[in-house]
């Protein structure tokens, strides 16, 4: 590439805010640096350029910045290449996508008011046709394609032209947003549950696509590093708006894919400099923050800022005059520009853009409505094209491309602080128009205005009769625009989006892996479910058949859970390898980091790691290979923190396990209110692909990993598990027979006890390690009170209450058929006495059961705040000890007059019970 050297000159004094006093030797120095240039290469010159900066730094004078470049395309003109495609063609076929994207939204909303979105597409077409023209690859035999995040409120945009591919029917687009409908309908966003032979990644909450496309990113490299897919062929593209980077989420984790090199990932900001409400910055410029932050994150930016209409003009732009309003403009005035254009202004970019009087010399041949079509980047396919083919071609870093567009491109709304909601392309009439119309015909008329508008400005063929009725527009299969389209798709390898359905399952585990975890723990010997976990890990990760797919996840705290084992054994990912000797060589549980690690050491960041486990859970499609990841964190930073990525793994057909460690409010014992977690059980049963178990023993965590890698990974069910694991230590009994079922189930008897002379029975519910509590509750009730009781563990209320609708549903649909028992029926149904069920999760968890149990149930949980203290006092405080336990057995014993009152005053006393204390929820 051959820069001028007028124009280094001219691109150096804009982009310092230093004047150039001596404007002759600038030009002296930087002849200098392009003779280098020329001669002796880039390379040369860069290393020049850093000497030169380290001599001044040397000197004391501060050198930062460079991080903003001028308000131009980075790719300057004579580094262009020829735009490859046919653009007539192309620009009919947008045009007809165009259309038929904003009829799907207007159509739908005439009739039904189901919402969607015009302006987002209109403002992004060029930068997904030239995508789709050029640059996306689709699946093939030997290619995985590539992976795009679209901007949710684009989705009009993609269905149009799949509509035009002959994927998607005709009625297909009359139901957008009518999923319901007969035939079925299109989702509002992209949304792989609803939608999953299309759509790959869900987008639309702002900020996960961002996030997501990252560790998407790195993940291909960990499967090609690791040898397990090949996942060269892919490049991963996101797109989002400007507005949407304001998400923590879209520019949080823009360091790691400096970090880890990642030239497979290309960004495009559809910079229309405007959001949901109006500008996104407005009296700022979005785009030079923008570029900043991804330069300082270590991105490659590449500004594609201007059509080619400006080209001429900025050639002669000699003194720089134009560049450097281009500069000073504010984000909300280029927004005043293109809608003063759009309503019938184009003079006042001539009195207020080229503001002076050699602005406007610049420009006097031209005239306005010349100067109103002067297209903005992101709405030039050839600069676009120059844009992505930069990117392509960047080497060793993730590439950003800032394309500069208008909201609502070419609509009605075009540029107005309303375009995003705009559901219709109403214009304006003139006084003479509407004078010529009866009041009630207006609406009717600026409809057809506004549609008229729109066909002349795409030029495209439609009859009025048709563009009021928003027909969809669909050419002939062998005209020139569709044989185009499809060649253009099939040189790519395939269509775009599209989610890969095919599942090919894994043998599964050999059961041996899983007799260890069934055994009791050694006599003697306390273990904790998070050992349990770890020790079923390490034999895990050595099966033939699965050992190598096991994908480890841990922010950090892996010494908490105590993983460090598993690291030395495994090894820890990382793109580098380890350059270096880790303090700790040579012990078993070394700190050992390769390019082949399989484990993912995160670092404190709970949002990247569930953007990893949503790549590793979803590779069984998206690269063919049924990696399993287990994510293992503080269960109090899961659900609670990251649960819109949670959604959205369940959206996208995530597989996996979250383990969540560290678990319930009184067990992660001085840590206190920020770390104790009483609900995220709660939050588990929201998302219905979720599984959630709180198992309190090590084969019961056992048994739900195995029928979980079964169901997903044999069985290919598109299921992900939650398992709450905890710190506190206990002797592990051996696995009952005959309790697999109840397990997995939700439910199961583990122990009765029927003292002499019983006249009463309760049934004892616990999860998690509150069961220990519920057993010595059964002691107390056995010898102080010589009431009989059944314990049972209660492993999973989502998965009871989910059967109990199931049935009850079934029973109230079906009152014919003989009624169907849940599984709670099964087992309690015919049990005497009151049901007291408790955990160290908050009531409301247990009570989901409840009205299947016909008034039997008292409830005890954890309830309130955490704070810091010892477990036996925590437990007392929430009220979910043994003695809190027994006695509320008494008492519902009592309520159900199967026990004489009196006895619990007494009982309060033997059990030290302090019954004026203020609510745990309320202190
Ligand atoms: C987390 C989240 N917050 C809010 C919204 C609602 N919302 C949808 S689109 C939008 C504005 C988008 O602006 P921008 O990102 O600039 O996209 P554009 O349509 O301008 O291309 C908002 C606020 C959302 N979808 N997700
Ligand atoms: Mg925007």
């Amino acid at each position: 590439m051959i820069v001028r050297t007028e124009d280094l000159v001219r691109r150096s004094a804009l982009s310092s805010e230093l004047a150039d006093v001596d404007p002759l030797e600038t030009a002296d120095w930087l002849e200098s640096l392009e003779a280098v240039l020329k001669i002796q290469g880039p390379e040369r010159a860069k290393f020049i350029l850093e000497a030169l900066r380290d001599k001044v730094r040397a000197a004391g004078v501060p050198t930062e910045g460079g991080i903003q470049t001028p308000y131009l395309n980075t790719v300057p003109l004579d580094a262009e290449v020829p735009y490859p495609g046919d653009r007539a063609i192309e620009r009919k076929i947008k045009s007809i996508i165009r259309w038929n994207a904003m009829a799907m939204v207007a159509k739908a909303n005439k009739t039904t008011n189901v919402g969607g979105h015009i302006a987002t597409y209109q403002s992004a077409a060029t930068l997904y046709e030239v995508g789709f023209n050029h640059f996306f690859r689709g699946r093939t035999e030997d290619n995985h394609g590539d992976i795009i995040y679209f901007q949710g409120h684009a989705s009009p945009g993609p269905y149009a032209r799949a509509f035009l591919e002959g994927r998607l029917t005709e009625q297909q687009l009359t139901n957008f947003r009518q999923e319901l409908q007969p035939g079925g309908g299109l989702s509002s966003y992209p949304h792989p549950w609803l939608m999953p032979n299309f759509w790959q990644y869900p987008t639309v909450s702002m900020g996960l696509g961002p996030i997501m496309a990252i560790y998407q990113a790195r993940y291909a490299r960990y499967l090609e590093n690791r040898g397990l897919a090949d996942t060269r062929g892919s490049h991963v593209w996101a797109y989002l708006g400007d507005g949407e980077c304001d998400e923590p989420e879209s520019l949080g984790c823009l360091s790691i894919a400096a970090r880890e090199k990642l030239d497979n990932l290309i960004f495009v900001v559809n910079c229309n400099l405007q959001r949901l409400d109006g500008p996104c910055r407005g009296s700022g410029k979005i785009v030079q923050e923008l570029e900043g932050i991804f330069k300082g994150a270590g991105w490659n930016v590449v500004k594609c800022m201007w059509g080619g209409e400006w080209d001429d003009l900025l050639a002669r732009d000699r003194s720089g005059a134009l560049a450097r309003r281009m500069l000073e403009v504010p984000d909300g005035e280029f927004q005043e520009y293109a809608y003063a254009a759009k309503k019938g202004k184009p003079q006042i970019i001539r009195e207020k853009f080229f503001n002076t009087p050699e602005l406007k010399a610049l420009v006097a041949h031209l005239s306005d409505d010349h100067l109103a079509a002067m297209k903005r980047g992101g709405h030039d396919p050839a600069k676009v094209y120059n844009a992505y083919r930069a990117a392509m071609n960047y080497r060793g870093g993730p590439s950003v491309i800032l394309a500069h567009t208008v909201k609502g491109y070419g609509t009605a709304s075009e540029a107005n602080n309303t375009a995003h909601q705009e559901k219709s392309l109403m214009l304006a009439l003139t006084a003479e128009e509407m004078a010529a119309l009866k009041a009630d015909g207006y609406k009717v008329a600026q409809e057809l205005k506004g549609l008229k508008s729109f066909r002349d400005r795409f030029q495209f063929t439609m009859t009025d009769a048709d563009l009021a009725e928003y027909k969809f527009y669909r050419p002939a299969e062998n005209s020139p625009e569709m044989v185009y389209l499809q060649e253009r798709r099939k040189a790519l390898g395939g269509y775009q989006p599209a989610r890969n359905n095919v599942f090919v399952p894994s043998s599964p585990p050999r059961p041996e892996v899983f007799h260890r975890s069934h055994q009791a723990s050694t006599a003697g010997k306390a273990q904790s479910t998070t050992l349990a976990w770890v020790s079923l890990m390490g034999q895990l990760m050595k099966d033939p058949s699965v050992g190598k797919l096991i994908v480890p996840i841990v922010p950090d705290e892996g010494q908490t859970f105590g993983l460090p084992p598993l690291y030395n054994q495994f090894g820890l990912y990382n793109s580098l390898g380890q350059n270096y000797v880790p303090v700790d060589t040579g012990t078993p549980s070394s700190y050992r980091e390769a390019t082949n690690g399989q484990i993912f050491q995160e670092g404190i960041n709970e949002a990247g790691s569930m953007a990893t486990f949503i790549a590793a859970g979803t590779a069984y499609s998206t690269f063919s290979v049924n990696t399993i990841p287990f994510y293992i964190y503080y269960s109090m930073f899961g659900f609670q923190r990251v649960g819109d990525l949670i959604w959205a793994a369940a959206d996208a057909r995530c597989r996996g396990f979250l383990m969540g460690a560290t678990a319930g409010r009184t067990t992660l014992n001085g840590e206190g209110l920020q770390h104790e977690d009483g609900h995220s059980h709660l939050a588990a049963l929201t998302v219905p692909t979720c599984r959630a178990y709180d198992p309190a023993w090590g084969y019961e965590m056992a048994v739900i990993v195995e029928e979980g890698i079964n169901r997903m990974y044999v069985k290919g069910e598109d299921l992900f598990y939650y398992l709450t694991i905890y710190n506190e230590a206990y002797e592990m009994p051996a696995m009952p027979a005959g309790v697999k079922d109840g397990i997995l189930k939700g439910l199961y008897a583990f122990k009765t006890v029927t003292p002499d002379g019983a006249k009463q029975t309760v049934q004892l519910l616990g999860s998690g390690v509150i069961l220990r509590e519920v057993l010595r509750a059964q002691e107390i009730l056995a010898t102080k009170y010589k009431v009989a009781s059944t314990v049972y563990s209660a492993t999973s209320y989502q998965e009871l209450r989910r059967d109990c609708i199931e049935v009850e549903r079934y029973n109230r649909l079906h009152p014919d058929q003989p009624k169907k028992k849940s599984h709670v029926d099964t087992v309690l149904g015919s049990t005497p006495g009151p049901v007291v069920a408790s955990s160290d999760y908050m009531r409301t968890l247990h009570e989901q059961i409840s009205p299947y149990l016909n008034g039997r149930m008292l409830s005890l949980g954890t309830d309130g705040f955490g704070r810091s203290e010892t477990r036996q006092n925590l437990r007392r405080f929430f009220e979910v000890d043994a003695e809190h336990v027994a006695y509320a057995a008494l008492y519902a014993l009592a309520e159900r007059g199967e026990l004489d009152k009196k006895v619990l005053p007494q009982a309060l006393k033997d059990l030290g019970i302090d019954a004026g204390r203020p609510h745990p929820w309320t202190v």
